[in-house]
């Protein structure tokens, strides 16, 4: 642990600690305590000092500051290197700038704000207040035909972390790349990579996830489509155990893919998608097609069974998706 690290890890133990005991565990003299204090404090941190007494711990900022993510984080790979943020265009073009450089497997850009969020087919994500924006940099050995395997990877464990941080929330995956909560997106997943056909240079796997954003601040044409943590469960929700937890979710998954493939990554995925055995539209760049979905193929794509009894498997890349009663 370096020393920043390790002070707040002391301050967060303690309800107060002196000057001393902090320069003698940390090793470092007291004035550097005081500098790392005053440091802490200018990046949002409350601490207060009593003299004769030492320093204690008021609150930490509601920031999404890379040392706090990374206390407790059980992963080896992912989220070990966070760029933080206050604001970006796109976290996504950061994220690309960095793996054309030779950015390793795991790194995690974040950013505050996002002032030109990308979705798929050249449309726009919402910068709501309070959400989390991040682009996650991959490197898997697959061949990039295999690369529509994660969204609906990443959509698995979107899913599993706002169960385990909220587990009053039924959150449901639509294909290929949505998370809803009671029918409304809370996030989206865009994947993006450099690759040929054999190999893939890198994957930008980027999540945008409503979190704290009161349902007064949405965009009026987002009202009847979107949502967030906060207006669901009417309570203010910690970004930085969301991305703890999703780091470790995220791991988890990608290490089983490596080790076993697609196919449980599809099992989970069914048991939370509400897309399956459902009357659906689908909007394609070509022609439109209606039909009932009935599962995802080997490559990830939505298999539909037409009005006419045949079956049409059709990939994430041009379409979207609406519910039809
Ligand atoms: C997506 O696209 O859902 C992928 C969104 C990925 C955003 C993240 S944020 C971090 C990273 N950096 C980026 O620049 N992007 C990624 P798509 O399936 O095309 O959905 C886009 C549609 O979702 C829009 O046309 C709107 O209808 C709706 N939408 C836009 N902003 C939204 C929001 N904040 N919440 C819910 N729905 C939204």
């Amino acid at each position: 642990m370096r020393g920043k690290e390790l002070l707040l890890d002391l301050l967060k133990k303690q309800a107060m600690i002196s000057g001393q005991a902090l320069a003698d565990t940390a090793g470092i003299s007291r004035t550097a305590v005081w500098k790392m204090i005053n440091r802490l404090r200018r990046d949002g941190y409350c601490i207060d000092s009593a003299p004769g007494q030492g320093y204690s711990l008021k609150s930490i900022p509601d920031r999404l500051l890379p040392e706090e993510i990374q206390s407790g984080l059980k992963t080896r790979v992912l989220g070990r290197r966070i760029i933080h943020l206050p604001e970006l265009e796109s976290t996504q073009s950061k994220a690309r700038e960095l793996a054309g450089k030779g950015e390793p497997e795991g790194s995690l850009v974040l950013a505050e704000r996002q002032t030109q969020g990308r979705g798929r087919l050249q449309r726009a994500w919402a910068g709501l207040p309070g959400s989390i924006f991040l682009s996650l940099i991959l490197r898997p050995t697959t061949p990039a035909h295999k690369a529509s395997h994660f969204p609906l990877l990443a959509g698995v464990a979107l899913a599993r972390t706002v169960h385990n941080c909220l587990p009053d929330l039924r959150p449901r995956l639509k294909w290929p790349n949505d998370l809803q909560l009671k029918g409304k997106k809370c996030a989206g997943i865009l994947t993006e990579l450099a690759a040929e056909p054999e190999r893939i240079h890198y994957l930008l796997l980027g999540i945008g996830l409503n979190v704290n954003c009161p349902a007064g601040q949405l965009d009026p044409e987002l009202r009847d489509i979107a949502t967030s943590l906060q207006i669901e469960t009417g309570g203010t929700v910690s970004r930085t155990i969301l991305v703890r937890t999703l780091l470790q979710e995220l791991e988890i998954l990608y290490q089983t893919y490596q080790s076993q493939g697609f196919e449980p990554v599809k099992a989970q995925w069914k048991t939370w998608s509400n897309t399956l055995n459902k009357q659906v539209r689908i909007t394609r760049i070509k022609q439109d097609l209606e039909g009932r979905a009935l599962d995802i193929d080997e490559q990830g794509a939505l298999i539909i069974q037409l009005a006419n009894g045949r079956l049409r498997s059709v990939s994430a890349g041009d379409v979207s998706l609406r519910e039809v009663a």
